[in-house]
């Protein structure tokens, strides 16, 4: 396959619910979509998404580092390239050091082009074996308990299979165990990205006794040997998240044990490719994973869904309904949640098809670039 044309546009949509992490609070969201045009005479067209935050505080990429990097970097690689396999597109863009939600756009238009061509889901190309996946929801910080419990009702309601609830310093054992005595039995786990360091064990000691089904990244990215102790204090699992930004990171903590179980995302790893051979070392190990997101417009949540298919995504992915986020999504059909199964798409490519008129009409900028 060769690329004759890249297509960058950056898509600015409002949430429905704002949505607060340790880090930042957000009302909309940019995300940049990537469109690859085959250079064959009947060639196809591909879709990716980068999902990128506006802000370096959950990686160190931002949509303006994303912009300049898929311009000036990936879109001359990609449209260099001549390849077979879209892994072999991913490794060219893997000279590219860090970047991953850059490079991840860029795979994820990869692989949804060559799907398309050959006329296989996506999903099966990757190796799922599964037709519908468990959807978990992750709920940021809220003003108050009652607004979390708010929250929790509406997701139980809407029929959710897990919650995850954001925690920081100051929003933690109190609120987790509201949540924990309303709903005495429900699969629930906490994520802190990194909000935590060694001198907040007491905390983690609390949350140990909420009956968990994971801590998410308690301590910071690169915080590997305190992870593998704290792991060692604790009867819950902890769960990576940014810890893992390259296969590397995932073999010294597998080695060193800092966690018992892997959030894969496609944006932190650079893409389905890297997803891929991430969630095969993790089964290798007897390590389950789960799929987590970014907020993901309908592109990058389509192909989420098509990686949790994966055999070995056997916790509830954070694959909710479009509608979680987005009033209107940027595919003709959204994703849609129903008592807590997503269904994968059994149609060519990524199964989903881009509203271009609704793109077009929220995009702020846009870019092509050709051989
Ligand atoms: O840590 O999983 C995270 C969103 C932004 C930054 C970090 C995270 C998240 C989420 C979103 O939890 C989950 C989703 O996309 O539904
Ligand atoms: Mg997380």
């Amino acid at each position: 396959t060769r690329i004759s044309t890249v297509e960058l546009r950056r898509v600015r949509l409002p949430l429905v619910h704002e949505f607060q992490t340790s880090s930042h609070a957000k009302r909309s969201l940019e995300h940049i979509l990537v469109t690859f045009t085959s250079a064959d005479r009947d060639g196809g067209v591909g879709w990716g998404e980068i999902a990128s935050p506006s802000g370096p505080f959950y990686s160190a990429e931002t949509v303006e580092t994303c912009w300049a990097i898929a311009r000036d970097h990936l879109a001359p690689i990609a449209l260099a390239a001549e390849w077979n396999h879209p892994g072999e597109l991913a490794e060219a863009l893997g000279k590219v050091r860090g970047n991953q939600f850059a490079r991840a756009g860029f795979d994820m238009a990869a692989w949804s082009l060559w799907t398309a061509e050959r006329g296989v889901p996506l999903a099966a190309a990757l190796g799922g074996v599964r037709n519908e996946v468990e959807a978990g929801v992750s709920l940021g910080i809220e003003p108050t308990i009652d607004d979390l419990l708010g929250q929790v009702a509406l997701r139980v309601g809407e029929g959710y299979r897990r919650i995850k609830l954001k925690i920081a310093p100051g929003w933690d054992v109190e609120p987790v165990r509201a949540v924990r005595s309303a709903y005495p039995s429900m699969p629930l786990h906490v994520d802190a990205n990194g909000a935590y360091a060694p001198a907040d064990v007491a905390v983690m000691k609390e949350l140990d006794g909420l009956g968990l089904l994971m801590i998410e990244q308690p301590y910071g990215p690169r915080a590997l040997a305190d992870l593998a102790d704290l792991q060692k204090q604790l009867e819950t699992p902890i769960c990576l998240d940014e810890s893992v930004e390259e296969l590397d990171d995932l073999v010294t903590a597998l080695r060193l044990g800092s966690g018992r179980i892997l959030n894969i995302k496609v944006s932190r790893m650079g893409g389905l490719t890297w997803a891929v051979r991430a969630h095969d070392l993790a089964v290798d190990h007897g390590v389950p994973v789960w799929c987590g997101g970014m907020h993901e417009f309908g592109v990058g949540r389509a192909a989420n869904v098509a990686l949790s298919a994966l055999p070995g995504f056997t916790l509830p992915s954070d694959v909710s309904g479009s509608d979680k986020y987005y009033a209107r999504d940027v595919t003709t059909e959204p994703i849609v949640s129903t008592n807590g199964l997503v269904e994968v798409s059994a149609a060519p490519g990524l199964g989903r098809d881009p509203d271009l008129p609704f793109i077009e009409a929220n995009t702020t900028d846009a870019l092509t670039v050709s051989r």
